[in-house]
């Protein structure tokens, strides 16, 4: 299906602060992870960050694996595997995959550890920068390997400002990092991929149109999540309009002279996708 686009009044500039302390701490890493949204796996991967980690050995690991399509995720895993990533599944806020994410990292250390070693330099932590887009969960999974809540975490984009690093118990620290962003969001549905899962802040697109392309979206992709949840048929030609004005009369956004109040109804429909409400759904084809 063609790709829904949205356009995204976005100032690259803003990333430039974050692009120098990432910069400015490479040396001091032995592993980059970076994260990346399970619900759109190459939307949310930055292409900036490959450019500025060159060869430091590096993790992928899609996160809020528990919000995406399985059937998606394991093809999306299995295609990353092909192109000779190191990859896994996380969902860090259900402490699901960290130990198979620790194993990795710790098999991505060992070349770094050993050549350490051999200079007579004894044991020392693994440090480990944690990378990724905004709100995919980097601060939410340093405090869970952490054990503690170190790392303000928050439910909006931009809540990391600075760098911390945090030491966790089993001889690693970890660096936790502002979200970067891609320079690309225009390309290929990415600027939508990445609103409508909540990486992007809401001042810079327009959000019921964000809305109404995700509902066209989830009618033609998953259609069943939007009968099931709003208890409502879906003809295969209804319009987009057709299913937004279903969806708020079974929800009661109608306002008083009897006509579908649009923008209540957008707002809720957005609202349940991006707390897992309406299912899993996974946004980036394969
Ligand atoms: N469903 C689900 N939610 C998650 C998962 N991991 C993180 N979250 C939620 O995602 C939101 C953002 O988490 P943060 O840890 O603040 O994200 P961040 O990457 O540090 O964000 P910035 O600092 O803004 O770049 C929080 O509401 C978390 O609870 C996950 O595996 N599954
Ligand atoms: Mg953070």
């Amino acid at each position: 299906m063609k790709r829904p686009q949205l356009a995204i009044q976005w100032f690259p500039g803003h990333m430039t602060r974050a692009k120098r302390m990432i910069e400015a701490q490479l040396k001091l890493i032995d592993v980059a992870v970076e994260l990346l949204d399970a619900r759109a796996p190459r939307s949310s991967r930055s292409p900036l960050l490959g450019q500025l980690l060159k060869d430091k050995p590096r993790v992928l690991a899609l996160n809020k694996a528990d919000m995406a399509d399985s059937a998606a995720t394991a093809r999306h895993l299995a295609a990353m595997k092909e192109e000779g990533c190191q990859v896994c599944l996380l969902a860090a806020a259900k402490d699901k995959g960290l130990k198979e994410l620790l194993t990795a990292i710790r098999e991505a250390a060992r070349p770094a550890l050993e050549k350490w070693q051999k200079r007579g330099l004894g044991k020392r932590a693994v440090r480990v920068m944690i990378l990724g887009i905004p709100n995919v969960g980097k601060s939410t999974l340093i405090n869970r390997l952490a054990g503690k809540n170190k790392a303000a975490a928050e439910d909006r984009p931009g809540v990391t400002r600075g760098q911390q690093w945090v030491h966790i118990a089993q001889g690693m620290e970890l660096l936790d990092t502002p979200g970067v962003l891609s320079p690309k969001l225009e390309d290929g549905g990415v600027g939508f991929a990445l609103a409508v899962t909540g990486a992007i802040k809401e001042e810079v697109f327009d959000r019921e149109q964000a809305a109404l392309l995700l509902t066209d979206f989830l009618a033609d992709a998953y259609p069943q999540l939007l009968r099931q949840n709003y208890s409502i048929d879906i003809e295969t030609d209804d319009s987009v309009d057709d299913v937004v004005a279903k969806i708020a009369v079974s929800r009661g956004c109608i306002k008083t002279g009897g006509s579908v109040d649009v923008q209540r109804v957008l707002s809720l429909i957005l609202r349940d996708f991006r707390s897992g409400r309406l299912g899993r759904a996974t946004l980036d084809p394969v």
